[in-house]
């Protein structure tokens, strides 16, 4: 998989892939990271790359032609190439996404700084748009980075145990069950004795109703979805 961050400031999203699993991951070849500044695109003599409104209206907006260039160079290269804009006034991000996403061989992420990107960049080059849930933040640039991270563990080698793919939170509508590491006992807390005894059978019935019970307090909307099997 190869994933393009256009932005204008790439040293925020650079720092993320220098340690753990993403850096092993483009270490092993399975991810590669490309960046594409709009404003080596400007053909402003001051390489300006946004404006005010049109009609009016707060702050400055990224203009088209810095945008219109380097996402014409990016298709140019590779006509397969997923285009994926971040903006607050999207559909929000879901851990579906995330799987069908990580099917791709190429995303570029586009993130507008400034009040947004003129529209008709949107309009004429995203294949999708997403926001990240029900906030504004200062630029699309942490949100690119949230569904690179969720996208990557999809990818077929990037996990260590493909296995901690399978039980987690939102693969069901359930929340996962709490984990405990060693030691069985530290500062006079103890890990769930049912956990300690090691009856399998019996730990999985446990956190299943653990898991619902954290379920019915953190996501009750979620659990509208699910048929309770313990008493909560
Ligand atoms: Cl994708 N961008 C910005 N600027 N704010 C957001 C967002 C994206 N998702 C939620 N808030």
């Amino acid at each position: 998989m190869k994933y393009t961050f256009v932005t204008l400031f790439p040293n925020l999203i650079e720092g993320y892939f220098k340690d753990s699993i993403l850096k092993r991951a483009i270490d092993k070849g399975i991810i590669e990271i490309d960046y594409l500044n709009p404003r080596d695109y400007s053909k402003n003599k001051h390489f300006k790359v946004d404006d005010t409104a049109v009609g009016g209206g707060a702050g400055m907006v990224m203009n088209p032609q810095p945008l219109f260039d380097a996402l014409d160079d990016l298709r140019c290269k590779d006509e397969n190439v997923h285009i994926v804009f971040l903006t607050p006034v999207a559909k929000p991000f879901v851990q579906n996404d995330a799987k069908r996403l990580a099917q791709k061989s190429h995303i570029a992420f586009v993130s507008g700084r400034y009040e947004g990107i003129d529209e008709r960049v949107i309009e004429k080059y995203a294949d999708e748009v997403f926001s990240i849930g029900d906030y504004v933040l200062t630029g699309g640039e942490l949100a690119s980075l949230i569904i690179c991270d969720a996208t990557s563990r999809n990818i077929e080698g990037v996990l260590g145990n493909s296995q901690s793919l399978e039980v987690e939170s939102f693969e069901t509508p359930l929340l996962e069950a709490p984990s405990f590491s060693k030691p069985k006992m530290y500062e006079g807390l103890s890990v769930p004795s049912e956990y300690l005894k090691g009856n399998h059978s019996k730990i999985r019935s446990l956190k299943l109703a653990l898991s619902e019970c954290k379920t019915k307090f953190f996501r009750p909307d979620e659990l509208k979805k699910y048929k309770v099997t313990a008493k909560l």
